[in-house]
Parts: C-alpha cells; sequence; structure tokens
C-alpha cells in the first residue's frame, strides 16, 4: 500500500488564483512547503489538462511533492503522477487500482460516515470529508457536516480521513482533535492574495497540529 504521509493537501481551482497562473501559484505553495497538490481542473479538455499537468509536474517532481489528479486514472500512470482522486461518479476504487497499481495514492471523496466508511473498505488509500465547515462554494457542496460527522467518520474509516470544506488556520486544532489525519483545502491557500504567504503560514500550522515524528 502507498504510504499517505502529508498531513496537508491543496486542491486547486485555478478560477480561484489570482494574478498569476496556476502553475506559478503552485510552484509559490510548493516553495512554502505544501507537501501534496490535488489537480482538480475537471472544466479542462484532455489536451489542455495534459499541458497543464506537466507544467505543474516541473514543479512537483523537482520536490518530491505527490501530485494527484481528479478522475484521470489514465493520465495518472501516463504522466507518472502520485495518484488519483475519485468522487462518486467516477471509476470504482477496484477499477482505478487496476490501471494506477499498488504504489500510486487512490483517494476518494466522501459526503458522509457510511461513504467514508466504504471507500476505505473499498481499498482506498485515504477519503477527504467534507464539507466540515461553511465554504464560499458551499451550494456546490451541500451543507456543512460539522465536527461531529468528522470525528464519527474518523472512527469508522480504516484509512486516514481529511478533512475540506471551510478549513482555515484557525481551524485546524478543532479538526486534529476529532481525528481527522489531516485538512485538504482550496481558498485557504488559492484564495489570497500571497499565495506562498498563505502556504507558508498554512504549513507552520499544520507542523504544529502534526509535529514531524509525533
Ligand atoms: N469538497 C467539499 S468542500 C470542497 C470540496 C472540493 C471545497 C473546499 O474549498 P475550500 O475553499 O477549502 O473551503
Amino acid at each position: 500500500m502507498p504510504s499517505v504521509d502529508f498531513h496537508l493537501l491543496l486542491v486547486t481551482d485555478r478560477s480561484l488564483v489570482r494574478e498569476q497562473s496556476l502553475p506559478d501559484a503552485l510552484q509559490e505553495a510548493v516553495d512554502a512547503g505544501v507537501p501534496a497538490i490535488q489537480l482538480r481542473e475537471r472544466d479542462l479538455a484532455t489536451s489542455d489538462l495534459v499541458a497543464l499537468t506537466r507544467q505543474v509536474l516541473a514543479t512537483t517532481r523537482y520536490r518530491a511533492v505527490p501530485l494527484i489528479i481528479n478522475d484521470r486514472a489514465d493520465l495518472a500512470v501516463a504522466l507518472d503522477l502520485g495518484g488519483v482522486h475519485l468522487r462518486a461518479s467516477s471509476l470504482s476504487v477496484s477499477v482505478a487500482r487496476q490501471i494506477v497499481g499498488p504504489r500510486r495514492l487512490i483517494g476518494v471523496s466522501a459526503h458522509s460516515v457510511e461513504e467514508a466508511q466504504r471507500a476505505g473498505d473499498d481499498g482506498a488509500d485515504y477519503v477527504i470529508l467534507g464539507p466540515i465547515f461553511e465554504t464560499p462554494s458551499k451550494r456546490e457542496f451541500g451543507a456543512p457536516l460539522g465536527l461531529a460527522v468528522l470525528a464519527d467518520a474518523c472512527r469508522r474509516a480504516s484509512v486516514p480521513v481529511f478533512a475540506i470544506g471551510g478549513i482555515a488556520r484557525e481551524r485546524i486544532d478543532s479538526v486534529r482533535d476529532s481525528g481527522a489525519f489531516g485538512v485538504a483545502m482550496i481558498g485557504g491557500i488559492l484564495g489570497r492574495a500571497d499565495v506562498g504567504a498563505a502556504a507558508a503560514e498554512m504549513c507552520a500550522a499544520i507542523r504544529a497540529a502534526w509535529p514531524p515524528h509525533s
């Protein structure tokens, strides 16, 4: 099984990035210490997605940061990425595993305790559960689940659970105390005017919440 050795996953949304390209913003984030990236640019044509992925890879490879792509198990293999992220309408975990093999990560989006539990039982390497808190794009993601649901999911899932949705620095400790293995976020880093500074701040908060070697 591939190991999940990061507590922060930066999920992309290039529409949020101000005054620079997504690859440039991700370069700043990686330079500031972001340990893993999920490329979630679902509206791109395949050729554009490949071009963007190659650009981002130039940054992530250099720092050995896993790059995990939404849905496209084929590209995870063809471009030798760190993994693939699945949601309800994606390939099943078992089909994705046949494509990406045993060494690439498979993450799954969950919106309930049952989905989180199922993802682990199906063989995912980790689950992203949310939205936990209110998020500006809440209509797309549904009502916040809250910390009690997060805690229940963390107890029942057999794999690490990352909390997503409205994650800000001051919420990291409560999420950790609910049993989360880590956090995933978009706006907390990519929505900020200074992406590098936001990433550095967030990485410091993550190191404080999950001290290395603890
Ligand atoms: N899934 C559940 S909430 C969400 C996703 C992709 C969006 C999280 O965005 P933000 O800006 O970190 O609240």
